[in-house]
């Protein structure tokens, strides 16, 4: 799905600000039919969630709506209009008028329709949302509702970051002509100095023209129809930290006359793992970088443009290369400036949490009521959203395809890979991936509990990732017991798959100020001999080809008797004040080169 573009032929019109919102009353009543009375404001994009000082908002469960109105201009009278949302989280119905326009289920992937139909073009629009938080076990990711009485009643999300609800990125009208450029798929491929470019225009319209520009604005290729090769000569790689973008200009005619145009912005590079190696241009690339969220203050899972250029900024000072998009598809902004800014990227889908075990309560496993334990079954026996994941992976791959910043997918985080059902769940999903996406290597990300031996899903991946937390959750505090565990589980998973390996978590909570002459747990102490334990036994294994630390910043979760106000794993606070342990991964960073470190 294309990126909305304000360019010659087409003209965009920013639908955020502030909106009228209100809950619903649990009816889940007709209200979009009038206006909506007795609201409140709320911004868009952001989360509702901590807007307000209201326990109701913040905990809410269940459908909550949002309005506003919009006037067309003049000029896009026989337009095609279409209305396009960057995320709401996690379902949500759409009226304009009190007509539904459209529908969408999925919290982190955009949505638009045309809806030019239910516009009046004389007439201040009225656009109703309807926004729904609940998840179950058809949802990515899966939840559940607990339902003691009428009255007490929880959802239960198998993920550890706060649900956070809302309209969550930015909301446009965007007008085109009725001949316009449905989608533009670009691959790349480089054979010594020349960069070939392979394209795929889709487009009702039989005149297709394109333009290759580099970074100065000069023309390096020109081509045309719907598909075709284009080549570049002394091309100029997309590398990580140095990134070069060259521009698509795709222009449609019709009797000479230019109807529609688009402008994709792509890097020329090439990514392969081969052995244990992961290949960028060719060269062995070694991840130094972070697991992160969208997470902030007030807005929550809100975009946030002033944090995500400050979180660049953070990135390149403390001299990471890259980042994983945990635990869901981060904005499409984002995405642009990693582009930009040269910065690496594993694209994650929103399958996080299936495995539920994870993270049973007391409360979860014992029936009040009826005084008696509650058996928890295998979540291969209860999911029930492989159609919702394959669709969910789909339009991941189809929204952000041509980032050149993105260069691996990752399935899942954290599944039950080592119960039986995990092979069978994963299989058509990762060859739906493969298919989808033949350019990027796979992988799936492997939970504490999975081994080299358990794991049904290591046979199916390019690269093995792992979150590891020897130090924390197991062998808490023991550090020397920490260094054997993880080494001895490292050459276990390549001696026996003898793939590359990226530990995609390793990190503790820390409170930042919470200091001793003792390491102790919670202490910025602990948190930088824990790091450098890692580190030391990282740099012992060759096949170990990256190191992202769990987490970038705190951020806010569920309220939980392992959380103090969130997860403190931060290497920043979640105001970005840096914990001493960022000069340590500073210190190591800024020596690492990208390449040839193994
Ligand atoms: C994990 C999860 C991540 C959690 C982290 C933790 O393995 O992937 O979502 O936040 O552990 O801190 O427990």
């Amino acid at each position: 799905m294309l990126y909305p573009q304000r360019n010659k032929t087409r003209e965009i019109i920013e639908l955020d600000g502030i909106w009228n919102f209100k809950l619903d009353d649990g009816q889940e009543n007709r209200l979009y039919e009038n206006p909506l009375t007795d609201t409140m404001m709320m911004p868009v994009p952001a989360s509702y969630n901590d807007i307000y000082d209201d326990p109701k908002i913040h905990h809410h469960i269940g459908g909550a709506w949002y309005e506003r109105s919009v006037y067309l201009p003049e000029s896009w009278s026989d337009k095609r209009i279409v209305l396009r949302f960057g995320a709401v989280t996690h379902h949500a119905k759409v009226w304009i008028n009190g007509q539904l326009a459209l529908e969408h289920s999925g919290g982190y992937t955009p949505f638009e329709a045309d809806v030019s139909n239910f516009l009046d073009k004389d007439y201040n629009n009225r656009i109703t949302v309807w926004v729904d938080n609940r998840l179950d076990f058809t949802s990515v990711p899966m939840g559940k509702m607990f339902q003691v009485t009428e009255d007490i009643k929880w959802l239960k999300y198998y993920f550890d970051f706060y649900n956070y609800a809302g309209i969550n990125r930015p909301v446009v009208m965007y007008c085109t002509d009725q001949l316009f450029i449905e989608d533009v798929n670009i691959t790349t491929e480089v054979e010594k100095n020349n960069g070939y470019v392979d394209y795929v225009i889709d487009t009702k319209a039989s005149d297709v023209r394109l333009l290759v520009k580099d970074m100065e604005g000069k023309l390096v290729a020109k081509g045309s129809g719907l598909k075709g090769r284009l080549s570049i000569e002394n091309v100029k790689l997309w590398q990580p930290l140095n990134a070069y973008l060259y521009t698509c200009v795709v222009e449609v005619y019709h009797e000479e006359q230019l109807i529609d145009a688009y402008e994709e912005s792509f890097g020329v590079r090439s990514v392969e793992v081969l052995n244990d190696q992961f290949l960028i241009n060719g060269k062995p690339f070694y991840f130094k970088g972070f697991g992160k969220h969208e997470d902030s203050d007030i807005v929550g899972r809100g975009y946030n443009e002033a944090l995500n250029i400050r979180d660049f900024s953070l990135l390149k000072w403390i001299g990471a290369n890259s980042f994983r998009t945990s635990h869901y598809p981060y904005a499409e902004e984002i995405l642009k400036m990693a582009d930009r800014e040269g910065i690496v990227v594993i694209g994650e889908s929103p399958a996080v949490g299936l495995n539920m075990n994870l993270f049973q309560t007391k409360d979860e496993t014992f029936d009040y009521i009826n005084l008696k334990p509650i058996k928890y079954p295998s979540v291969w026996e209860v999911a029930e959203c492989q159609d919702n994941h394959i669709k969910v992976m789909e339009e991941m791959i189809k929204r952000d395809k041509n980032h050149p910043s993105i260069v691996m997918w990752c399935v899942a985080n954290e599944p039950a890979s080592d119960d039986k059902g995990a092979y069978e769940y994963f299989k058509p999903i990762v060859n739906f991936t493969r298919s989808l996406d033949p350019s990027r290597p796979i992988t799936i990300v492997e939970y504490n509990g999975a081994l080299p031996m358990t794991s049904e899903v290591t046979k199916l991946v390019d690269v093995v990732c792992l979150n590891r937390y020897y130090g924390w959750y197991l062998a808490t505090g023991k550090l020397d017991l920490a260094e054997i565990l993880l080494s001895k589980e490292l050459d276990g998973w390549y001696q026996m798959h003898k793939k590359p390996i990226i530990i995609t978590e390793y990190g503790v909570d820390t409170l930042h100020g919470n200091t001793d002459t003792i390491a102790k747990l919670w202490t910025e102490e602990f948190q930088e001999a824990y790091l450098n334990l890692y580190h030391k036994v990282f740099d012992s294994k060759k096949f170990l080809i990256g190191e992202h630390v769990w987490n970038f910043a705190d951020f806010a979760t569920a309220e939980g008797i392992t959380r103090v106000d969130g997860n403190k794993k931060g290497i920043f606070t979640r105001n970005r004040k840096p914990k001493k342990a960022a000069y340590l991964l500073k210190d190591r960073w800024h020596k690492i080169d990208s390449f040839y470190y193994k």
